[in-house]
C-alpha cells in the first residue's frame, strides 16, 4: 500500500498517494481543475499552462507538475488565475472551428470542458480569429482522421508520437499557417505512421478523431493478440464491440496500445463466426446440438487411448482452458501427448534458461528495460511484433540508455540504436561468443558473481580462447572491431539487459543461440539484479501461460517433470497416470502419418499454416482417423475435422492469461458469443463429463484457478480476488506475496544454486549454393497476426498491403531482372510459391523475407529440427527465384 498524504485544495483537505501530483489529487478527488495536454498515467509536461494554481506564498505553479506534499495549502480558483487562464485559453482556441454539436467529440473535448469553465465565448475569440485556417481533413487512415479545422496546435499529437519514436507528425509551415502534418503534407497513409493511434487518444479536441462510434458501456480486459499483454477497454455499445482504449492504470502499457489492440478487436463479431458444432457427414459439415456432438465426440474418443491420442493446446486460450485440456489429455486419455505452438516459439528459451538458471520465462519486467543502461535487442523485430514494448525500449533511449540491435536486416529499432550488428542469418552464436571473449579480453568479466553464482566458468573461458576471430569474421560478416565495440557497451553498463525473439530461437542450433546469451549475461553479472536480465518476449498472447499450464509432453503444470512429480499429481488428480513421455508437436504430425497418433484434439491452433514443411501436415490431417478442430472461426486446418466446436473467443469469457514478463492478469466476459459458441473451458469438461471421468465438474474459470493454484507452486498466491486490482507476476507464493518483478534476487533455481555457462554449439541448416542461391527468413509484419484467422476480419487492416510479397534487396532485383510487382516462383528443397516481388533496402543482399501471413509460405520451410527443443528451422531456409 501506498502512503497517503494530505494536501489542502480551496480550503479543503483531500488525501492522495504519495508520489502523485497535485492535479492527480484534485482529479482523484472529483475536484475539477481545467487542463488540456495532461493524460492520466503519461509524463505531464506542463505544455497549456491552464491547470495553474496558487501557492500559499503567491506563487503560480502547473498543478500536473507539482507533486502533492503534504501538509501544502493551494488554490485552485481565484480572479488572477481566470485571467491568466481566459487569455491561455483564448489563444489556444482561436484556431479552433466547427460546430461543436457535430463534432464527434463533443462531450468529451477537453477544450469544451475548459471554455465552458471560463466561459469564453464567441465574440471573445472573434477577435483573435483573423487570419484563414486551414480546414482540410485528412480521411486516408481506415480507423481515425485528421480535421484540420480543430486542431489548436497544443502539441500533445507530436509529443505522443514522438514518444513511441515513430515521428509521423510535426508542426509544418510556419506562422498563421502552421499546422501539424507529416513530411511534405502527405496524407498519414502514405507516412510513415503506424497507426497506432496514441495521438487520437491525446488530442484533447476533435481534430484527431476515431471513425468508429462511441461505446455505452466498456469492460476491463486484455488485449488478445501478442504476448505484451496489454490492458484494455473495450468499448461496446448493446452487443457491439465499437472501440478500445489502453488502460491507462495498468503498469504493462501505462494506456499505450498499438493498431491491432486499438483497432483490430472487432473481429469477435465477425459473421464468420463459428455459432454451432459442426459434424461431418458424407464428406458435408452437418449443424449439431452440443448434446449431439458432445455424445458423439466421447463415443469416438472411447475407443482410443494413450498415444493413439494427441492433443494440441492453445497459446490463444486462457490458462484455466490449457490446464483442463492437459488434464483431460492426462487423465481421461491415459495419453502425455500435449503440445502447443511454444514448440514452434520459445522452446529453445524453456530448454536453456531452465537449465543454465533455473526457469524459461523472462527474467526481468518490461518496465525495466526503460531504466537500464544498456539494451541488447538481437533477433527481434520489436516496432512490429511487441510495439509496446519497443515504445519502452525507445523511451529508455531517450533517457540516454543504450541500444544495441543485432539483426541481419535493418529493422526499424535500427533508427534508435548505438551499435547495429548486421550479422549474416543464423550465425548468432559466433558473434554472441565473439563478445564474450571480447569481454574476457579487455578484463570486463564480472569475477565476484562469477565466482560466487556460477559453474562451468574455466572450460568456458578455454572455449573463449579457443575462438578464432578470422572466423568469427568470416562466419558472421562482421568485423571484429565492431563486435568488440558493442561487447565493450554491453560488459561496461551498469545495468544491461538482453530481449530477443524468433531470429534467436527458430534455428536447428536455437537453443545454443540462447545458451550463448545466457553465457554473456552471467559473464558480466547481469542477472538477478533490477534493470538486467535475458529477456525471450513471449510470442503469443497467452503462451507463457500454456506452457504454465503444462500443455507440455513431457511436463506437468508448473514444468514439474513427469518423472519426478507423477506420484504427487497421480494424488492430486486420482488416477493412475502415463508414464510414457508424451511427443512434441511436429512428431504428433508425422505418427499421425505412421497411423500412431489416431485421434488429435486441436484446441485453438491453424497447424496447416503455420507448421514448418506442410505436406506432411496435410497428410497427417488427412490419415487420422479422428479429428477435432475447436476453434473460433472455420479454418484451413477445420476443412480436414470431422468435428468443429465453436469456442468463445476472449471477448466472451472469464479467465487469466499470462503475458510475456509473467505478470497474470484477468480477462472478463464482455459480449454475448455468437449462437450456441461455449467458452472452450466448458466443452472440455462437457466431454470429459460424458466419458465418466471424475475430476471436470468445475462450474466457472475462477474454480478451475483456484486447483490450478494448489498445484503450481509460483501460483499458489494468485487469486482471481487479488486479480480484481491488477496483475500478479509469479512466482506468487502466498497471498501476502506480492509477486516477482525479477527472478533470481535470491539466488538461481537449478539445482545448487549455481548458474551454469554451457557451451553452445554452432551449425547452420541450409547455405546457398548454386541451386538454391537466396536465403529466406519468415517472419511478421504489424498489421497481420500469424494465419490471419482474426487479423483477415479487420477490413481496415487489409488497407496496409506489406505483408502479401516476398520483399529483396533491389540490387538482387536488378541481378534477377524483376521490378515491384512482377511475380517470382520461390522454390525450396520442399516446396514452391508463387507471389510477388517487392523491394526493400533494409534486407541485406541475397536475403529476401516472407511473412507467413502469407499463406502457403510454410510449404517452403523445413521440418529438420533442434535435437534440444523440437525447434524446426523456420527462420532461415534457402530458395531459388524464378521470374514469371
Ligand atoms: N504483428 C504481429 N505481432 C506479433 C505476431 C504476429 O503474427 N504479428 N506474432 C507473435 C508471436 S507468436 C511471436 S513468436 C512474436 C515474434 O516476434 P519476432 O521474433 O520479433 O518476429 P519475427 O518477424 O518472427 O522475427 C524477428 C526478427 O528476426 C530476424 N532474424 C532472422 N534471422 C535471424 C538471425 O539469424 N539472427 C538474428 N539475430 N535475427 C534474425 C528477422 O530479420 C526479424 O527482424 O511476435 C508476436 N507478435
Ligand atoms: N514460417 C514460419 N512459420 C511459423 C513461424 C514463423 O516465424 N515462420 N512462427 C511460429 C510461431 S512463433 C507461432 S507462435 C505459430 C503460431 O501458429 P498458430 O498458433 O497455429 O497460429 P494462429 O493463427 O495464431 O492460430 C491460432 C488459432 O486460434 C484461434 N483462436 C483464437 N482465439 C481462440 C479461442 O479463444 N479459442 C479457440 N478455441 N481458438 C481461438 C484462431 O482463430 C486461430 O485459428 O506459428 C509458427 N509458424
Ligand atoms: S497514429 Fe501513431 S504513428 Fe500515426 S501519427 Fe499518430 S502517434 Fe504517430
Ligand atoms: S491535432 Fe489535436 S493534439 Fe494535435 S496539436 Fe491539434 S489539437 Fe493538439
Ligand atoms: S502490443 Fe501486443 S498486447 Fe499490446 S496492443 Fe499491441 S498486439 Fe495488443
Ligand atoms: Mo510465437
Amino acid at each position: 500500500m501506498k502512503k497517503k498524504i494530505e494536501i489542502i485544495l480551496d480550503g479543503q483537505r483531500i488525501r492522495v498517494d504519495e508520489g502523485k501530483s497535485t492535479l492527480d489529487a484534485a482529479l482523484e478527488n472529483n475536484i475539477y481543475i481545467p487542463h488540456l495536454c495532461f493524460r492520466p498515467g503519461f509524463d505531464a509536461f506542463g505544455a497549456c499552462r491552464l491547470c495553474l494554481v496558487e501557492t500559499s506564498d503567491g506563487r503560480l505553479v502547473t498543478a500536473c507538475e507539482t507533486p502533492a506534499e503534504d501538509g501544502m495549502d493551494v488554490i485552485s480558483d481565484s480572479d488572477r488565475l481566470d485571467r491568466i487562464r481566459k487569455v491561455t485559453a483564448s489563444l489556444l482556441i482561436k484556431g479552433h472551428v466547427g460546430d461543436c454539436l457535430k463534432c464527434p467529440e463533443s462531450g468529451e473535448c477537453k477544450l469544451e470542458a475548459v471554455s465552458s469553465y471560463l466561459g469564453i465565448n464567441d465574440e471573445n475569440l472573434a477577435k483573435l480569429r483573423e487570419f484563414k485556417i486551414d480546414d482540410s481533413i485528412d480521411d486516408s487512415n481506415p480507423f481515425f482522421l485528421k480535421d484540420n479545422g480543430k486542431c489548436i496546435l497544443c502539441g500533445l499529437c507530436v509529443q505522443s508520437c514522438d514518444t513511441i519514436g515513430v515521428n509521423a507528425i510535426d508542426f509544418t509551415f510556419r506562422g498563421a499557417k502552421t499546422k501539424i502534418s507529416t513530411f511534405m503534407d502527405k496524407p498519414l497513409m502514405d507516412s510513415i505512421c503506424v497507426s497506432c493511434g496514441e495521438c487520437v487518444e491525446t488530442c484533447p479536441v476533435g481534430a484527431l478523431v476515431k471513425k468508429s462510434e462511441k461505446p455505452s458501456r466498456e469492460v476491463k480486459t486484455v488485449c488478445p493478440y501478442c504476448g505484451v499483454g496489454c490492458g484494455i477497454y473495450l468499448g461496446i455499445r448493446g452487443d457491439r464491440i465499437v472501440s478500445a482504449r489502453g488502460d491507462p492504470e495498468n503498469p504493462v502499457n501505462n494506456g499505450r496500445l498499438c493498431v491491432k489492440g486499438r483497432f483490430a478487436l472487432n473481429f469477435v463479431k465477425n459473421v464468420e463466426r463459428l455459432g454451432k458444432p459442426l459434424i461431418r457427414e458424407d464428406g458435408e459439415f452437418k449443424e449439431v446440438e452440443w448434446d449431439e456432438a458432445i455424445s458423439f465426440i466421447a463415443d469416438k474418443l472411447s475407443k482410443y487411448t494413450g498415444d493413439e491420442f494427441a492433443a494440441i493446446a492453445s497459446a490463444k486460450c486462457t490458462n484455466e482452458e490449457n490446464y483442463l485440456l492437459q488434464k483431460f489429455t492426462r487423465t481421461v486419455m491415459k495419453s502425455n501427448n500435449i503440445d502447443h505452438c511454444a514448440r514452434l516459439c520459445h522452446a529453445p528459451s524453456l530448454v536453456a534458461l531452465s537449465e543454465s538458471l533455473g526457469s524459461g520465462a523472462m527474467t526481468n519486467s518490461i518496465n525495466e528495460l526503460k531504466h537500464s543502461n544498456c539494451i541488447l535487442a538481437i533477433g527481434t523485430n520489436t516496432t512490429e511484433t511487441h510495439p509496446v514494448i519497443a515504445y519502452k525500449v525507445i523511451e529508455a533511449v531517450k533517457n540516454g540508455s543504450k541500444l544495441i540491435v543485432v539483426n541481419p536486416t535493418r529493422i526499424e529499432l535500427v533508427r534508435h540504436a548505438d551499435i547495429y550488428l548486421r550479422n549474416k542469418p543464423g550465425t548468432d552464436v559466433p558473434l554472441i561468443m565473439g563478445m564474450c571473449k571480447a569481454i574476457l579480453d579487455e578484463n570486463l568479466i564480472n569475477y565476484k558473481f562469477i565466482k560466487e553464482k556460477t559453474e562451468g566458468f574455466e572450460s568456458f573461458k578455454k572455449y573463449l580462447y579457443d575462438l578464432k576471430w578470422d572466423e568469427i569474421e568470416s562466419v558472421t560478416g562482421i568485423p571484429r572491431d565492431d563486435i568488440r565495440e558493442a561487447a565493450i557497451l554491453y560488459a561496461s553498463s551498469p545495468t544491461a539487459s538482453i530481449i530477443y525473439a524468433m531470429g534467436i530461437t527458430q534455428h536447428v542450433n536455437g537453443t545454443d543461440n540462447v545458451f550463448a546469451l545466457s553465457n554473456l549475461a552471467l559473464l558480466t553479472g547481469n542477472l538477478g539484479r533490477a534493470n538486467t536480465g535475458i529477456n525471450p518476449l513471449r510470442g503469443q498472447n497467452n503462451v507463457q501461460g500454456a506452457s504454465d499450464m503444462g500443455a507440455l509432453p513431457d511436463l506437468y503444470p508448473g514444468y514439474q517433470s513427469i518423472d519426478d512429480a507423477r506420484e504427487k499429481f497421480e494424488k492430486k488428480w486420482q488416477c493412475k497416470l502415463p508414464r510414457e513421455k508424451g511427443v512434441i508437436l511436429l512428431e504428433i504430425f508425422e505418427n499421425a502419418c505412421k497411423g500412431k497418433i489416431k485421434a488429435l484434439y486441436i484446441m485453438g491452433e491453424n497447424p496447416i499454416l503455420s507448421e514448418p514443411d506442410i505436406k506432411n501436415v496435410k497428410k497427417a490431417l488427412e490419415t487420422i482417423e479422428f479429428l477435432i478442430v475447436q476453434d473460433i472461426f472455420p479454418t484451413e486446418t477445420s476443412k480436414f475435422a470431422d468435428v468443429i466446436l465453436p469456442a468463445c473467443s476472449f471477448a466472451e469469457k472469464d479467465g487469466t492469461f499470462t503475458n510475456t514478463e509473467r505478470r497474470v492478469q484477468l480477462i472478463r466476459s464482455a459480449v454475448r458469443p455468437p449462437e450456441d459458441a461455449k467458452p472452450d473451458w466448458w466443452i472440455i469438461c462437457k466431454i470429459a463429463e460424458k466419458m465418466g471421468a471424475p475430476g471436470f465438474e468445475f462450474e466457472n474459470p475462477r474454480e478451475i484457478f483456484d486447483e490450478i493454484r494448489e498445484v503450481v507452486p509460483a501460483y499458489k498466491g494468485i487469486s482471481y480476488n487479488r486479480l480484481e486490482n491488477g496483475g500478479i507476476q509469479w512466482p506468487c507464493k502466498s497471498r501476502e506475496d506480492p509477486g516477482t518483478d525479477f527472478l533470481y534476487k535470491d539466488g538461481f533455481t537449478v539445482e545448487n544454486g549455481r548458474a551454469k555457462f554451457i557451451l553452445p554449439s554452432f551449425r547452420l541448416f541450409e547455405t546457398p549454393d548454386k541451386d538454391y542461391p537466396f536465403i529466406l527468413i519468415t517472419g511478421r509484419s504489424l498489421y497481420q497476426y500469424h494465419t490471419r484467422t482474426m487479423t483477415s476480419k479487420i477490413k481496415g487492416l487489409g488497407e496496409f498491403k506489406d505483408w502479401k510479397f516476398l520483399e529483396m534487396n533491389p540490387i538482387d532485383g536488378e541481378k534477377l531482372g524483376v521490378r515491384e510487382g512482377d511475380f517470382v516462383l520461390v522454390k525450396s528443397r520442399r516446396g514452391v510459391v508463387k507471389t510477388r516481388v517487392k523491394f526493400n533496402e533494409a534486407l541485406m543482399e541475397g536475403v529476401t523475407f516472407m511473412s507467413f501471413h502469407f499463406a502457403p509460405v510454410n510449404r517452403l520451410t523445413s521440418s529438420v529440427r533442434d535435437p534440444l527443443s523440437g525447434m524446426p528451422a523456420l527462420k532461415v531456409s534457402c530458395v531459388d527465384l524464378i521470374p514469371q
